[in-house]
């Protein structure tokens, strides 16, 4: 939050982003500590602590505070989400999956340690990430632990992100691949983690069903929209980038929003996807949607 005058504040997305990026990362480090196994804890904090936007915990932990809970007592569950997400873009790297060089700006994890030490990690990270919410937090009814930890491996496994993750691979070069199996792809893989970022920390700040679903809704439009976003950028960006990441997705046949839709009609899927987000968060006190309304309107406006 920002002063603006003497008493009016007005909210400041990218500071408040800033701020809970700090946080996040200074509670990532003292989780998961450098010590025996060296190569292995090393490799985990290498793509941990390797940048990245750190928006699941933001959302986690915005959650949470809209229902009127505290970030000391989300930053466990937060910080799973991007354990979880590490682990994921690890494993995603592979040369038996999309067999990057790059991440984040640096070497791939298996670039660096090898491909059997970036499995390994990737394992590690995961199974840590459900031990630190079950034994790490504190000041939280254990029936909402349970309830969360039940909501991550949902997300993750095979009714989530794995499955999101082979239905893609297994659509690759399908040129039948349509918009519903295109967004089953994308609610999986990459909407689901959202979701469950949000209703996580709902979950811990003591949410009402009501308020839950609302924020799963809206978790869902976003993940979907950033995805249809991440799509337009690749056609619109592709002849400056081409041969980057960006680009990437012209090179392998891939179904894509402006390909099944063209790019216009993706356009105006995108607009009704953030204002269908955005509606879900009428229900809640205004004042406080600035994390999770900015957010939306992040993603739909990015540049990159
Ligand atoms: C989860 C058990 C388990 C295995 C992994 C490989 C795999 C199964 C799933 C792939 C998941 C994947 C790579 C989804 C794409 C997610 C996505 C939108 C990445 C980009 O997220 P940003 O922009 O990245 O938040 P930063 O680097 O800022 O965190």
């Amino acid at each position: 939050v920002v002063e603006v005058g003497q008493d009016v504040k007005a909210f400041s997305f990218k500071e408040y982003m800033k701020e809970k990026a700090v946080a996040v990362n200074f509670a990532l480090d003292l989780a998961v500590p450098l010590e025996y196994p060296e190569k292995l804890t090393e490799a985990m904090r290498y793509s941990l602590l390797a940048g990245g936007k750190r928006v699941r915990p933001a959302l986690c932990i915005a959650a949470c505070e809209l229902v009127g809970g505290k970030e000391e007592s989300v930053m466990p569950t937060a910080c799973a989400m991007e354990m979880i997400h590490t682990m994921s873009l690890i494993h995603d790297d592979l040369p038996c999956m999309d067999n990057d060089d790059l991440r984040r700006g640096v070497p791939t994890n298996h670039k660096k340690y090898g491909e059997d030490t970036a499995i390994l990690a990737g394992d590690a990270l995961l199974a840590f990430s459900f031990e630190h919410v079950a034994r790490d937090t504190r000041g939280v009814p254990a029936e909402r632990v349970v309830r969360v930890i039940a909501n991550l491996g949902k997300a993750v496994g095979a009714e989530g992100l794995v499955a999101g993750q082979i239905v893609d691979i297994l659509s690759e070069g399908d040129p039948t691949v349509d918009l519903e199996k295109l967004e089953y792809i994308h609610l999986h893989k990459t909407a689901g983690l959202l979701e469950s970022a949000v209703v996580c920390g709902a979950i811990i700040g003591g949410a009402s069903e009501e308020e839950i679903e609302r924020l799963s809704k809206y978790a869902r439009y976003v993940g979907l929209l950033f995805q249809v976003i991440d799509d337009i950028l690749d056609v619109t960006q592709s002849s400056e980038e081409l041969g980057k990441t960006a680009g990437k997705d012209l090179l392998v046949d891939k179904a894509t929003y402006p390909k099944l839709l063209g790019l216009e009609k993706s356009r105006e899927f995108a607009a009704e996807l953030t204002q269908k987000a955005k509606e879900q968060l009428e229900i809640f006190d205004q004042l406080k949607c600035g994390p999770l309304l900015g957010l939306a309107d992040y993603i739909a406006n990015r540049q990159n």
